[in-house]
């Protein structure tokens, strides 16, 4: 054990009582992704482990009874007795709150200094917690329960002396978390990105409750491949996938980058492996970077005449899939939600090294730089296209006050919070939904023919796509730039489409919209999917409804499976007559809604799925469409 692990770095701040009164205040939340926050606390120590460079693999399973099990093969958690503190190194990571939680204010985690910040918080939650310590040939361990130390730390048997490394197992409190039951997909997708941004280690996810399964996750090209792997599906225009990387100013940085065929910018950030999703220092330096790099090479090889115009930082970055990487020592984390990175220095170094291997890149390889010059022009000029059309539906609405659409059957209340807006696919249906509503609170805005897709348009075809801008002036809010919540002009804004693939493809679409236009309405929980059912059963006069063939069959069983059933079942909403529909889907004390949400933290994922159900690939897309059809809900 070195030197410098003494308890004078770690700065005891209260006990574990705190965090099992307090839990929000260390986790975030006691929902489902608090739950998920614990596996992260955990692994999270491992990574650090990987990235001193002691540790090479981590197995994460969870077990039949939604324990979890983390191991590595790093040095093992210091078991020599820790002096300030008199107890081994190991019970103090386990039983002494460390300085700088997550959620509680102050500072960060710093990777590569802290270990062990968070499981201490992790013990504190679970209803019990085993360490298994293997080093110098022995194998040593210590049980804890809510937090407290069940025996001393013990020796339980020898190993091979070459045989090092960390187990930890632990049981989430069910007096503490609303939800216990872990999910692989929300600990795959997040796995996945730590091995991505941690090239080398390999991850392995294991789930042994039901049918096994068992993933690895190994990427030798590191963030490269992350790129690679956000560009399935979707054309990249030169291989391989650019990189960057170097150390200033006690910064490490990386950055990949490549260009796909699409219009869209698909940029991530990270600061020690944890995603910044507002950005910061080392975003505005890589856009810099960009932007004059590019600029400057376009001008020096008169591809861009002295006196046209630069090109802009969004017309070079159109169809760009990057990620930029810093790893330094101590983060400052600014903004409202404390996910801004704020230190200048990440700024200069991700500036200088970008700008340096960039210029190098783009003097080697010409004809890459050809295709990126091509592709920004014709940016530019789509860009100017849109400028004038916007412009004038900016001056229409100056003049004519609210241009709301013809179609738009609006409510009479005038307050925003008590309103909500139907998008209706179809002219019939949306004829019944007219007829079906609440006047005074329900708008109704039919949406005719197919939506445009915009993950496949460029802004020109946008602006001037009609159901489009009836949405937009319907809503109020503008967009991207211009998008100001408080002119939203309806509390809920509700998808309304058949209940079939087709129905489903439609929502996808609207959905696609919505959060590449004006993403912070689903942030804040305005937009929701209608449930329609599937089935009608009648019987003596009597009426049921089913939105499942799980549903079905329960009402089935329930009344009698007889002869007198009459089951109908619902191709579409122009099937349902007025008063079917309020009941079914639109009356607010009867309907179904589902409400669409993200996780802010696996925003990658998200884009990656609107790329799965919008690009070219058709297959993977009718296999999720079906699949989530099939629930009535896009899990986005
Ligand atoms: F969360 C945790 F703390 F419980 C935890 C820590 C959980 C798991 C699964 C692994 C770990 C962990 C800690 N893996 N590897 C380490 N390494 C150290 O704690 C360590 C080892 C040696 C030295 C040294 O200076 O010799 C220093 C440290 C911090």
């Amino acid at each position: 054990m070195s030197a410098e692990y003494g308890a004078d770095q770690i700065q005891i701040l209260e006990g574990l009582e705190a965090v099992r009164k307090r839990p929000g205040m260390y986790i975030g939340s006691t929902s489902s992704r608090g739950l998920h926050h614990l596996v992260y606390e955990i692994v999270d120590n491992s990574v650090d482990e990987a990235l001193a460079g002691y540790c090479s693999v981590i197995e994460v399973q969870i077990n039949s009874d939604n324990s979890i099990t983390v191991r590595d093969n790093g040095r093992g958690i210091p078991v020599g007795i820790q002096k300030k503190a008199g107890i081994p190194a190991v019970e103090v990571v386990f039983t002494i709150l460390h300085a700088g939680g997550k959620f509680g204010g102050g500072g960060y985690k710093v990777s590569g200094g802290l270990h062990g910040v968070g499981a201490s918080v992790v013990n504190a939650l679970s209803e019990w917690l085993e360490v298994k310590i293997r080093q110098d040939g022995k194998i040593y361990q210590q049980r804890y329960e809510r937090g407290k130390v069940m025996y001393p730390l013990k020796v339980v048997g020898t190993c091979s002396p070459e045989e090092h490394g960390t187990e930890v197992i632990f049981l989430p409190d069910k007096e503490i978390f609303e939800e216990t039951v872990f999910d692989y997909d929300t600990l795959k997708i997040r796995l996945r990105e730590t091995a991505f941004l941690t090239k080398n280690l390999k991850i392995i996810l294991r789930d042994d409750r039901e049918e096994k399964i068992e993933k690895t996750f190994h990427y030798e090209g590191g963030i490269r491949e992350f790129v690679t792997y956000l560009n399935k599906g979707k054309e990249p225009l030169y291989d391989p996938v650019i990189y960057c990387e170097g150390t200033r100013d006690n910064v490490y940085v990386e950055v990949s980058m490549q260009h796909n065929d699409s219009y869209t910018e698909n940029i991530y950030s990270f600061v020690n492996n944890i995603n910044t999703p507002e950005g910061g220092t080392h975003l505005t330096g890589f856009k810099n970077a960009l932007t004059k790099t590019f600029n400057d090479y376009a001008k020096k090889n008169k591809l861009l005449k002295d006196n046209e115009a630069s090109l802009s930082g969004e017309d070079i970055r159109e169809g760009l899939t990057a990620i930029i990487s810093v790893k330094l020592e101590e983060p400052q984390f600014e903004g409202q939600t404390k996910q801004k990175l704020g230190n200048s220095e990440a700024r200069g170094a991700v500036d200088s090294i970008v700008s340096e291997q960039l210029t190098y890149f783009l003097e080697q390889n010409p004809s890459v730089a050809k295709t990126m010059l091509e592709k920004s022009i014709l940016a530019q000029r789509a860009r100017a296209a849109a400028r004038k059309a916007r412009d004038l539906t900016r001056r229409k609405t100056a003049l004519e006050g609210m241009a709301l659409p013809g179609k738009l059957a609006d409510c009479s209340d005038k307050d925003p919070a008590n309103c909500e807006i139907y998008l209706v696919e179809g002219d019939s249906a949306g004829g019944s939904a007219k007829d079906a509503r609440n006047k005074s609170n329900q708008a109704i805005l039919p949406l005719r023919g197919k939506i445009l897709n915009v993950e496949k348009a460029r802004l020109d075809r946008i602006y001037g796509n009609a159901e489009i801008k009836s949405m937009i002036t319907a809503f109020g809010t503008g967009i991207h730039d211009d998008f100001d919540i408080s002119k939203l002009r309806y509390d809920k804004i509700i998808i309304m489409t058949d209940a079939d693939v087709d129905g489903a493809h439609i929502s996808t679409l609207l959905l696609t919209f919505i959060y590449r236009f004006m993403p912070e309405l689903i942030k804040q929980g305005h937009v929701y999917l209608a449930q329609p059912p599937l089935y009608k059963v009648e019987k003596n006069k009597k009426v049921w409804y089913a939105y499942s063939d799980a549903e079905l069959n329960q009402i089935l069983t329930d009344i009698g499976r007889d002869n007198n059933n009459k089951i109908q079942r619902y191709k579409g909403l122009g099937e349902m007559d007025a008063e079917q529909l309020w009941e079914t889907t639109m009356d607010p004390e009867r309907r179904i809604l589902l409400k669409v949400t993200m996780d802010e933290e696996t925003t990658s994922e998200i884009d990656l799925t609107f790329t799965t159900l919008m690009g070219d690939q058709v297959e993977p897309r009718r296999e999720f469409i079906e699949a989530n059809a099939k629930y009535g809900t896009l899990d986005i």
